[in-house]
């Protein structure tokens, strides 16, 4: 990107995109139809000025494996810019290598009542997983979510529905906060998919899909080869009615059906006119290629970008850098209409 999200007037500004994506594992086609995708449509659409992360502090909130840590942070890297997020048009950087994002979070912490946070059903969700390890993290998570946002003056958030609230609450938190101290902060907004918001684990269609997940069948990774793409909506949970249309428990056929229209961009009706008097076989296959053709410029451009460690750390480099700056300035504001005294 140019310097001109640093430079530009107020009245030409463009509306500024931020969203951020965890390095907990391989990047899930729940994660790129929910998220990714629109990623890199907002920075091809010329109208925004686009800044990604890999939100590495978040990912501690589980316990992660150093080796295996590093290892997935540079496979997500190298995942996202084989999306097509490229960083001459976005900043895309790594939160850990941008300070501000752990010191707004604190800040945040103290603005943000016990009782906001025991209502997200993500710390509810992970806690009930990772019953061990109930960290203090995991429960402020959405405060250093909301500093991700706020730091950038964020107009637009893309995510997947799973995030909407933990938006909410980070727009609570802005406009408490502006509430109180003056315009401080932009009160961003979600930006979630009509199709492939909630796509579903494979394997059972009343959870979502999930990097983390255990069950390798139960979700589809950017970098499955088509062998293996198939082999697992070949497996996928559906149900004994063989038809295909949208109904009341038929989670399994729903989440295809889904996939399929988020994929292709076909209706749910077009869908059950194309697979009238055909079995859930056909079906599977046909979502399975579909997948697989949407994901092999992905797969093919990734082998490429993660073979050049030079090139990925530059790319972070950069981005840090720009990153950087904008942070620092939202964070010295902040710190100034709290009341801190300056060095
Ligand atoms: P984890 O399993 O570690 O919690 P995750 O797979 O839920 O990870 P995140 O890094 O938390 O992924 O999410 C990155 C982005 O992908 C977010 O915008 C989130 O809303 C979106 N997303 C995650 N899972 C899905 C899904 N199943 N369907 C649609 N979007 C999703
Ligand atoms: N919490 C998000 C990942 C995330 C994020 C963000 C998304 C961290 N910081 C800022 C949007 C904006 C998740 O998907 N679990």
């Amino acid at each position: 990107m140019s310097n001109e999200i640093l430079t530009t007037q107020p009245a030409e500004k463009k509306k500024i995109v931020f969203s951020a994506i965890q390095p907990s594992g391989t990047i899930t086609l729940g994660n790129y139809l929910g998220a990714l995708r629109n990623w890199v449509t907002m920075q091809e659409e010329g109208q925004y000025n686009c800044i990604y992360a890999l939100a590495d502090l978040h990912t501690i909130t589980v316990r992660q494996e150093p080796a295996v840590m590093r290892k997935n942070i540079l496979e997500a890297y190298a995942s996202i810019l084989a999306c097509g997020i490229d960083t001459e048009k976005s900043v895309f950087f790594i939160q850990s290598h941008v300070n501000a994002h752990a010191q707004l979070a604190w800040l945040l912490n103290c603005y943000t009542q016990f009782g906001e946070l025991s209502r997200m059903t993500q710390f509810k969700d992970k806690s009930a997983k990772h019953a061990d390890n109930i960290n203090a993290g995991l429960f402020t998570y959405p405060c250093l979510m909301a500093a991700d946002i706020l730091l950038y003056q964020a107009d637009l958030v893309p995510v997947g529905a799973d995030q909407k609230q933990h938006l909410e609450l980070s727009r609570d938190i802005a406009e408490r906060f502006n509430g109180r101290y003056g315009n401080v902060f932009t009160v961003p907004e979600g930006f979630i998919p009509k199709n492939g918001a909630r796509v579903m684990s494979l394997q059972d269609p009343t959870r979502k899909m999930s990097k983390s997940d255990e069950n390798v069948n139960a979700c589809v990774s950017l970098l499955d080869t088509p062998e293996v793409i198939m082999k697992k909506f070949k497996r996928a949970v559906t149900d004994s009615e063989a038809k295909v249309c949208v109904g009341e428990g038929k989670e399994g056929v729903n989440n295809l059906i889904g996939i399929y229209s988020a994929v292709t961009g076909k209706t749910a009706e077009e869908i059950t006119n194309e697979f009238e008097g055909k079995g859930y076989g056909d079906f599977k296959v046909a979502v399975g290629e579909a997948v697989v053709e949407e994901l092999r410029p992905v797969r093919e451009r990734y082998e490429q970008y993660i073979k050049d460690k030079a090139y990925l750390e530059e790319s972070w480099r950069k981005g840090a850098e720009f990153a950087d700056r904008l942070a620092q300035r939202t964070l010295a504001k902040t710190m100034k209409k709290i009341g801190f005294v300056g060095r």
